[in-house]
């Protein structure tokens, strides 16, 4: 029997499963076509089900930074099962886990495992709604932080991908409790601070937005932010699901030099598998269950599989010159981006942040959702397909940032820069 194409599969998927994804942006309604079922990935790599092969800025949207299928993370998987799946009480490896990630993560003082970064985002706004007493929250329009109820106002990634920012299903009485900000806009969070601050539990922010596209905060108005939490008695969250490990070894609390109250993981935390956490300040980490009164549990919390391949990749990205080599192969990639654009004539910018990037029609990076908004949509989409065709595979939608791993080369850049060239006098 021949091997089933992309086309084929997306039909029968369309039988069984709502849009014939189990989660939205891979469905390609934005860029239009057809998804590509993903067979088998190695190194930088991924291949479709007709065989094609693809140098992949996708990653799984971000966990893959040692590159597909280590062979230190897929050992390390299969010695885990072989001991046993999953056990519902506690095991040495999330020990260990915890201990890393305190090591690692500045202000982490206690961390819980959780299975996503939905679930992380999802249980620090709780406790810090338990913690703080008040309903209110604050987020930044496009920054997403997961599918939890309160949050999905607004919101990037997927919704905004298909122009629905605030989702059907969640109950006006709980969106009302959710203040949304525009991100970047130091008066428009003194205004708000100044007007509500004592009912605001938690403000939590992508402390480099990475799913309205890439967006760069100000070291300014990440400063004014920590200041105004800390005089109102709010609970900052930084939301490093994306970008905890990514944009540096210390996250985006390194990049800026400063420490949130609570702090999501997930994504690189797994190694490519489901795992998230969520954790911060002692006294706010000890209002959960058991030891306070916010609940919060999984029985898959801290699967012993998935936090071996997290432990594993950690212990990957410790090595000496892995931070430099990322983020100058990320810089190398934008910057040939952005000079191929400019020989073509085509309005373009590109900026990285580690070992992440983004890429935009328009002719500077983009600050805030608004300026998001004003690119050129269309002209991405048919990069995003002449570079699909090329063999090079970038995020569906123009609202994602894109991931480099440790396993891409600069042949492999420099592949792909060439190939943007004939895209972009192409488009
Ligand atoms: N929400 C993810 C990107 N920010 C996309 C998840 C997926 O489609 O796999």
């Amino acid at each position: 029997m021949s091997q089933p194409h992309n086309e084929e599969l997306f039909s029968r998927a369309q039988r069984s499963i709502p849009g014939g994804v189990n989660s939205p942006v891979r469905a390609f309604r934005s860029v239009g076509g057809t998804p590509r079922f993903i067979s088998r990935a190695q190194g930088a790599r991924v291949w479709d089900a007709d065989g094609v092969a693809y140098v992949d800025y996708v990653g799984s949207w971000g966990p893959m930074i040692v590159g597909h299928a280590h062979p230190r993370v897929v050992e390390a998987v299969q010695r885990a099962a072989a001991e046993g799946l999953s056990f519902g009480a506690p095991t040495e490896r999330e020990v260990v886990m915890a201990e890393e990630l305190k090591r690692r993560v500045p202000g982490l003082e206690s961390v819980r495992l959780v299975s996503s970064g939905t679930e992380a985002t999802m249980s620090a706004i709780r406790l810090a709604r338990g913690f703080t007493g008040r309903d209110a929250i604050v987020k930044f329009e496009g920054c997403y932080h997961g599918h939890a109820d309160s949050l999905l106002v607004k919101a990037g990634s997927g919704l905004l991908t298909f122009g629905n920012p605030s989702s059907a299903g969640v109950p006006a009485d709980f969106a009302r409790h959710t203040i949304v900000l525009d991100y970047n806009n130091v008066e428009a969070l003194e205004a708000t601070f100044a007007e509500r601050g004592a009912e605001i539990a938690a403000v939590i922010i992508e402390p480099v937005a990475g799913n309205m596209n890439l967006v760069r905060p100000t070291q300014a108005y990440m400063q004014r932010l920590r200041e105004l939490c800390t005089a109102n008695g709010t609970v900052l969250i930084y939301d490093e699901v994306m970008t905890g490990f990514r944009v540096g070894p210390r996250g985006a609390q390194g990049l800026f030099g400063i420490t949130a109250d609570l702090v999501t993981l997930g994504k690189i935390v797994g190694g490519g598998m489901p795992v998230g956490a969520f954790g911060g300040r002692r006294d706010i980490m000890d209002c959960i269950a058991p030891l306070g009164p916010v609940y919060q549990a999984g029985t898959l919390s801290g699967s012993p599989v998935a936090v071996a391949a997290g432990l594993e990749t950690l212990r990957l990205i410790n090595e000496p010159g892995f931070y430099e080599r990322i983020e100058a192969l990320t810089t190398r990639l934008v910057e040939g981006l952005a000079a191929a654009a400019r020989d073509a004539g085509v309005t373009f910018s590109a900026q990285s942040v580690g070992g992440m990037f983004g890429v935009y029609f328009s002719s500077l990076p983009p600050q805030s959702f608004a300026d998001v908004m004003g690119s050129d949509r269309e002209r991405f989409n048919r990069f995003f397909h002449a570079m699909l065709d090329a063999g090079h595979y970038f995020a569906p939608s123009a609202f994602e940032a894109g991931f480099v791993s440790a396993a891409h080369t600069e042949e492999d850049i420099d592949a792909t820069i060439a190939a943007a060239r004939r895209a972009f006098a192409a488009i």
